[in-house]
Formats: C-alpha cells, structure tokens, sequence
C-alpha cells in the first residue's frame, strides 16, 4: 500500500477523555473513531489487527475441532423468553421493536440462538459431540462505557458453544477449549493467566477467566508465579486424546480474580510464588450442563433409547478487546510495538526524498520485492519531513522500517529498523529485504 493513497489519519495528540494508554494510541494512530459512546468505527488499520486476530482465533478454534458459523445481531426476544433470561438480564439488554411490534434484541451474548439451532437438527448422541461457534458484533447497553474497546457497547466476541451427552464429555470439551485459548494468547503475543473466575449472568459451576496482566486492567488477580510463567501447550497436542493432565498442570496451581479470591489459600503460597496485579479480562469460559437446553427442550436420545438434555458450556474471547490489551502489553514513549502476528502491515519502507530518482528507484525495489514475498508494505511515499515519517511509523507500530535516503543510496545502502527493539543496521538494499522476508 502507498501511503499516498491509503487512508491512516494520525493525530499529534489524544482527546483528553482517553484515559489509558492504548485507548490514546488507538485515537492517534487512526484505528478507531468514536462515534458514539461505546461505539467505534474501525478505521482501515484498525480493521486490518482486528482481522488478523480474528483470524488466529479462528485456526485455534477450528484446530480443536470447532465448526464456524454466523448468528445474526438481531435476536428474537420469546427465545429469551424461553431459556427465562428476558427479564433477568436488565437494562444491559438493547431492546427494539421492529415494524409488526415483535419483540427484538440486539444479541449480547447468544447460547438461546444456539440452542435454537442446535435443537432444530440434532436429535440423538450419535451426532455429539458438536462445539459451534461464531466471531459476531455484540452489544451491552454498559453503564459505563469506557477504555475504548476494552469496555465498548457494541464489540465483537468469538463465542462458542458445546453441546454434549454427559458431564464427562462436556469437560472434556471445556478442557479442549481452555487450552485453546492459552494457544491463541500465545500466538497474539501474550501471556494469559487462567483464573478460577465468577459465571455472573450466563451462570454455571466451572469458569475460568484468561487475564493478561497490566496496570490499566480492570480486575485485580492473584495467583502463583509458577503458573504466571507457564508456556501455552502448542498445537501439537492430541485434541482427541486426554486432555486433563494439561488443564490440571494448570488448574492445580492458586490463581483467582478478586471476586472468587481466598486469602487463606493464597497466603499458604510460598512468599517468593505469591503475585498480584491488575489484569485484562481477554477471555471467559463456562460449563453449565442443562441450564438452557432443558428449558429449551435441547434433548437427544441417549444410547439407551432415553431422551436427555444435552450438556451444554460456553466459551467467549473479547476479539475487539484484543486490540486494545495487545497495545496496553506492547508499547514504548513512541507509539505501537505490534507483535508480527497481528501487525497491519509488515513492514514499512520510508522513502526520506520522495521524488530523488535514486531513492524512488530504491524504494520501489523494495516495495516490489516485499509485496512479492507477501509482507504486505506500507510505502511512505509521501513528499514530507523524515522526522515526521519516522515519528508516524513509530507510532502505527509497523514491526520493520526500511529506510532509505538520498545519502545511502549514494553509497549502496539503506538502514534497517526493528521496531520493537529499536536496533538499527546500514546494509545493502537486497540484505535489508531479505533480513525482514526471513
Ligand atoms: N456467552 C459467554 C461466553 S461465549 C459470554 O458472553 N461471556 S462474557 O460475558 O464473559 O464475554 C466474553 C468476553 O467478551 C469477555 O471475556 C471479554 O473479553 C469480552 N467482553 C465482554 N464485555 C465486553 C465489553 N463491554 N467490551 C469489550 N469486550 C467485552
């Protein structure tokens, strides 16, 4: 992409109402506009990190055998009526009514919507287990709407749901989704704690929340250092086989958020182990059994002939959330450091005189190359000040700087930035391309 014509509209400084960092570095390197409160458009960079997250959440999910699908943002409200929720949930609910009076909502979450689809087709254990899921624009009417996307009104989740005969297929079910999550944190770059956490509205007896630590965040966590500086499991694990070792290694180590916090349990830790911080909620899972498909008559025959209400759990990643909890973990005094798995753009090529033929030509050479390997450059094509391209691309957080000037295009070289690192080295254009195409 050239600059010149893309659209990327930064700004020198945040509106004063942006309190934490990542919400002032969203406003300012044009991710995000405000147009109400709580409600963003996502503007061309923005969109692309927020695309690419979806995207790994995507392959994890269907790595441990999830199966896509798309709810609509507009649900009918007798299904709530059904599962018992309508009147619970509260003033959260954006309610509306269309044209014929009937009652609608705009979904803040979607297990009756499932459970509706589910029981339309699946009748018999034969078909079980089966775990669906969706990445879908939700809307909570929050009492304070707030952080920018962390805490929006209208935000886009990945939820997912499992369906199954028993209890002891359902945990199993749990179990494949906890550590996928752990995986999708990791390939996002970042270290996500589980935490025993509360089931608040959606209910249940087993949930855990994946909290990534940092000071903006909005719970406060406790939990063993041990389990603070675990590594996810991988890919590689048999999604088959038993997964309650993994879970357990985890489990069985102290962590909690403020509301399910035991002081008791946490002060028997040894002093050197015991960590408290404040944390981001970037996921929550559930497992509730029949809480909605035995009022919703989700029932399947059982292999004894029986009719039973199938166990059911629900799994949830804050996808636009995201964007803001990477930036909070990943950024210096100059902008965005992304992770390369989720940068907008993977590298950026600075053409410092725009219009010396030598530098174009330079430049162009290694937009062509890098275009070609797939890395997808952003080319500063623009006719303005080296200080403020640099300034520009340090904030946007692009993860390689390529820049050129007349003076080493004199002598056969170019400079190669790392943005997160901020190391520098002078090199030959062609080793400069192939330092970032790897
Ligand atoms: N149905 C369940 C799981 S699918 C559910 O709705 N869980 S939840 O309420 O915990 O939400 C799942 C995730 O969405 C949270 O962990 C959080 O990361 C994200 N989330 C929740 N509320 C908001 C909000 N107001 N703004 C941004 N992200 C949110």
């Amino acid at each position: 992409m050239r600059l010149s014509r893309y659209f990327m509209p930064t700004l020198r400084e945040a509106p004063a109402d942006a309190q934490i960092v990542s919400h002032q570095l969203m406003l300012r390197a044009g991710l995000i506009r405000q147009e109400a409160a709580g409600i963003y458009a996502w503007l061309p960079l923005g969109l692309k990190v927020l695309k690419k997250i979806e995207q790994i959440v995507r392959e994890e999910m269907n790595r441990a055998g999830a199966v896509e699908i798309l709810m609509p943002t507009l649900q009918l409200a007798d299904l709530w009526r059904e599962s018992g929720r309508y009147d619970d949930y509260g003033e959260e609910m954006l309610r509306i009514k269309d044209r014929h009076e009937r009652d609608l909502l705009y979904g803040p979450t979607a297990e009756e919507v499932v459970t509706d689809i589910f029981r339309s087709y699946i009748k018999s254990y034969k078909d079980l287990p089966k775990n669906l899921y969706n990445i879908q624009w939700k809307f909570r009417d929050e009492r304070r709407p707030r952080f920018g996307v962390m805490r929006g009104r209208e935000f886009l989740m990945k939820d997912a749901y499992s369906f199954d005969i028993d209890e002891a297929a359902a945990r199993r079910a749990y179990n494949r989704m906890f550590l996928a999550y752990l995986n999708i944190y990791s390939r996002l770059g970042l270290q996500a704690i589980p935490v025993r956490a509360d089931t608040g509205p959606i209910g249940g007896d087993l949930s855990h929340e994946f909290i990534i630590l940092a000071e903006t965040g909005e719970s406060q966590v406790f939990a063993h250092r041990d389990l603070v500086e675990m590594g996810a499991p991988g890919p590689d694990i048999d999604w088959d086989g038993d997964l309650q070792p993994l879970v357990e290694k985890r489990t069985a180590l102290y962590a909690a958020s403020d509301e399910m916090h035991d002081e008791a349990a946490y002060g028997a830790l040894p002093e050197d182990k015991r960590m408290t911080a404040r944390g981001i909620e970037v996921g929550h899972i559930f497992y509730f059994g029949e809480k909605y498909s035995a009022p919703m008559g989700a029932k399947v025959t059982g292999p004894d002939g029986k009719d039973v209400a199938v166990q059911m759990g629900s799994y949830g990643v804050g996808v636009s959330r995201l964007v803001g909890a990477i930036i909070e973990a990943s950024h210096d005094d100059g902008g965005i450091i992304w992770p390369d798995s989720v940068a907008p753009f993977g590298a950026a090529v600075l053409n410092l005189r725009a219009g010396d033929a030598g530098c174009d030509a330079a430049c162009e050479t290694a937009y062509k190359a890098l275009s070609e390997a797939g890395i997808d450059p952003l080319y500063d094509d623009r006719d303005d000040r080296p200080g403020a391209k640099f300034a520009a691309t340090d904030l946007v957080g692009i993860p390689w700087q390529l820049i050129v000037g007349p003076k080493g295009v004199a002598e056969g070289v170019v400079e190669l930035k790392r943005r997160g690192t901020g190391e520098r080295q002078t090199l030959p254009l062609d080793a400069a391309i192939k330092a970032i195409t790897g």
